[in-house]
């Protein structure tokens, strides 16, 4: 199975880890703006990143492939079957892929892809998103891991599931360009990203990525 697109997305990171965590074996091909391999050019007919290609089968859109990878391999799903949480695991991923990199990619993008696609960087708009945006969303989050209904430790029930990923996608590429997420303030939102961090399939995404961040942090 390939996934096309570029390591570093939120959306991208969100398949590959999701593959990892399901077993599913994926080869991950550069894509993005308009450039890459035909299963990339077909399978996302409006240039997002990431696409899938498993054999003649071309799909683009993170949401869509990780329902696919899901289906694929029954068994521990990362998007319980249970309907309450089910349901809260699909408004996670629709806040990690809305509310929080919204705010998350006026931050990464401003400060770390804008100078190597020779764009200039609004780096006012990265300041008030870290100053006014991410505090919400940190809030929130506190707010849920540290007294909601599930109580686990993890988004939605008592295990690592699309929830946590979908949110923290997004948070990763944040925390590459700002130290705004404070253990002071939101000691169980770091707790909790710390966890996720450090699941397997997470640590190797992370250590793949690294030479292709690297550069867009060097001054
Ligand atoms: N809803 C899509 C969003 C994908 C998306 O916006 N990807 C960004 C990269 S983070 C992209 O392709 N941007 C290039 C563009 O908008 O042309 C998904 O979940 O896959």
């Amino acid at each position: 199975m390939i996934i096309h697109g570029a390591r570093p997305s939120p959306f991208v990171r969100k398949v590959i880890v999701f593959a990892a965590e399901k077993g599913i074996a994926v080869e991950v091909q550069a894509a993005g703006f308009g450039r890459g391999a035909e299963g990339y050019l077909k399978g996302s007919p409006f240039g997002k990143i990431p696409a899938l290609e498993d054999g003649d089968f071309l799909l683009c859109d993170s949401t869509a492939i990780v329902t696919y990878m899901d289906a694929l391999k029954p068994g521990e799903e990362m998007i319980p079957a249970a309907p309450r949480e089910r349901a809260r695991t699909i408004w996670y991923e629709e806040f990690g892929d809305t509310i929080v990199q919204a705010a998350g990619q006026k931050i990464f993008f401003n400060r770390a892809v804008a100078r190597r696609l020779k764009r200039k960087p609004d780096l006012a708009a990265a300041d008030l998103a870290e100053a006014e945006e991410m505090p919400k969303i940190h809030d929130y989050l506190e707010s849920v891991l540290a007294s909601g209904p599930e109580g686990g430790g993890w988004l939605v029930g008592d295990r690592f599931t699309l929830a946590d990923l979908a949110v923290a996608c997004p948070l990763i590429n944040v925390a590459y360009v700002s130290a705004g997420l404070s253990a002071d303030r939101w000691p169980c939102t770091v707790d909790w990203l710390a966890r996720v961090r450090a699941r397997p399939s997470v640590s190797a995404a992370l250590a793949e990525e690294w030479p292709m961040v690297e550069p867009m942090l060097s001054k």
